[in-house]
């Protein structure tokens, strides 16, 4: 199977989860920094202090890249270390570290697609209010506009948020990200911000770079699927739809917030009553691309159809799972009367998330009939595995292969029914800082051994090295995998 020409093969990775050197080169805390060193905040009061060291390792992550064969590398540049509190002129020597990055793709043919913003927030700002205060958007604007002045040239594609729905309803709505904070309110006030700041960054970066420039977002999106015909599953099913997905495509594609959910949060304070008049013409400045994340979809029911913890015939429910995303959503499923349950049939990932590949094609056409049609890249997708070296140093996942092979099929499926799809990041280059869940999930093509900070490619390493460089799958389906001794 093709892909269409000129397709961006690429892999992703944030700097919080990577960079580590969080006091070097003058770049100030942000509200990761603090977040994670509160005890209890993360799994094994894990943080990203050290993560990948990959400040330090830059030149062996670059040719870790090369190796893979990448047509396109997303980062994220850290604001804390251009702007250590947030606001202000910038700070030369965190800018040189990006510099060097983009030299080090440059000089191994790889486009650069920058995100500014992966939540790590200057704590300086969170202190005067964070995302759930106005200013935090303006000040965005003046960073992406220093970043577009100071890093522009090269940068084949900007993201200007990467998943506004979990830095704004994980952080300010559940607590369970950073900045801690936990109150609906304050989400939707939050949300409202980033969406702002994304608008006033796309005109200072138009202002900066030009027309030529491909600019977008990144959103976490995913299916929302109903179990049960029921009245109240059906509306758990389009809350929860609103919450996730039609609370961020609506503003920016069709420049208003969704009725439902306008009426749902009414009561809500500040809520979306931190509108002002031309906000929402803000948000909704043309955009070059959207930039989809997906892992896994929804599956809900009608709150009150879980009793005593106990799901519906062939689903499991919370209390039936312990799972990461279940515990983190709940409230925000809960107060909109929908619980998320997961038919028992399915293979789930080491993060408790079921695999639904098909699920994948669904939203990306989905997107294309409802909110486009428009260039698309998948800026995120790929799965947590359990994964170890065993005693010959090698790690062996065909987990992540099964997974990447079938959600590419999927979005080849998208494709051929005429989706404009552009690219595909798999998520991650590397093993990482996973937020709260510290380094006890593995997402990486490269394993990293964080006691020595050695890398190894997996094999889903050289099984993805050969789909680039082919631009095509495997035409067997079945995934063939030779283990080099
Ligand atoms: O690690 C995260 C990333 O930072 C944002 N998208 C989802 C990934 C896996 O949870």
């Amino acid at each position: 199977m093709g892909f269409p020409e000129r397709f961006l093969w690429g892999a992703a990775t944030a700097s919080y989860q990577i960079e580590g050197a969080v006091a070097e080169d003058g770049r100030g805390p942000s509200i990761w920094d603090t977040f994670s060193h509160v005890p209890g905040n993360t799994v094994h009061g894990d943080n990203g202090d050290i993560a990948d060291d990959h400040y330090h390792r830059l030149d062996e992550d670059l040719d870790l890249m090369a190796r893979l064969g990448l047509g396109a590398y997303r980062f994220s540049v850290a604001w804390p270390r251009v702007q250590p509190d947030g606001r202000g002129r910038p700070n030369q020597a965190g800018l040189d570290f990006y510099r060097r990055l983009l030299e080090g793709l440059r000089r191994r043919g790889i486009t650069p697609a920058a995100t500014l913003y992966h939540w790590d927030l200057p704590q300086g700002l969170e202190d005067q209010g964070g995302w759930a205060a106005r200013e935090t958007a303006e000040r965005f604007a003046e960073y992406a506009e220093i970043v577009a002045r100071e890093l522009g040239e090269g940068i084949g594609l900007w993201i200007t948020l990467n998943e506004p729905w979990v830095a704004a309803w994980m952080g300010y709505g559940t607590g369970r990200h950073a900045p801690g904070r936990s109150e609906i309110g304050l989400a939707l006030a939050a949300t409202h911000h980033l969406l702002l700041g994304h608008g006033l960054a796309i005109q200072a970066l138009r202002g900066e770079l030009g027309e030529e420039a491909l600019l977008g977002i990144t959103l976490n999106l995913a299916p929302v699927h109903a179990h049960g015909d029921s009245e109240s599953d059906r509306l758990a099913q389009r809350l929860v739809d609103g919450n996730l997905n039609r609370l961020f495509l609506d503003p920016l594609f069709r420049g208003r917030y969704p009725e439902d959910m306008v009426e749902h949060y009414r009561e809500k304070r500040p809520g979306l009553g931190v509108l002002r008049e031309g906000d929402l013409e803000t948000i909704a400045a043309p955009i070059d691309f959207l930039g989809v994340n997906y892992y896994s979809p929804r599956n809900v029911v009608a709150l009150e159809r879980v009793k005593d913890g106990v799901a519906p015939a062939g689903l499991a429910a919370l209390a039936q799972r312990a799972e990461s995303r279940a515990s983190r959503d709940r409230p925000i499923a809960e107060e909109l009367g929908a619980a998320e349950v997961w038919p028992l049939h399915l293979d789930t990932s080491a993060m408790g998330w079921t695999i639904e590949p098909e699920a994948l094609t669904e939203l990306l056409l989905r997107l294309h009939a409802e909110y486009g049609p428009r260039p698309l890249y998948i800026t995120e997708n790929g799965t947590a595995v359990n994964d170890y070296a065993d005693p010959e140093g090698r790690v062996v996942d065909p987990e992540r292969i099964a997974y990447l092979d079938s959600h590419l099929r999927a979005a080849q499926a998208a494709i051929e029914q005429g989706v404009d799809l552009r690219g595909y990041f798999t998520w991650s280059l590397l093993d990482n800082f996973e937020w709260s869940l510290g380094y006890s999930k593995r997402f990486g093509l490269v394993y990293v051994e964080y006691s020595s900070q050695r890398r190894i490619p997996k094999a889903s390493f050289d099984w993805y090295r050969e789909v680039v460089a082919a631009s095509a799958l495997p035409t067997t389906g079945a995934v063939a995998m030779e283990v080099q001794p």
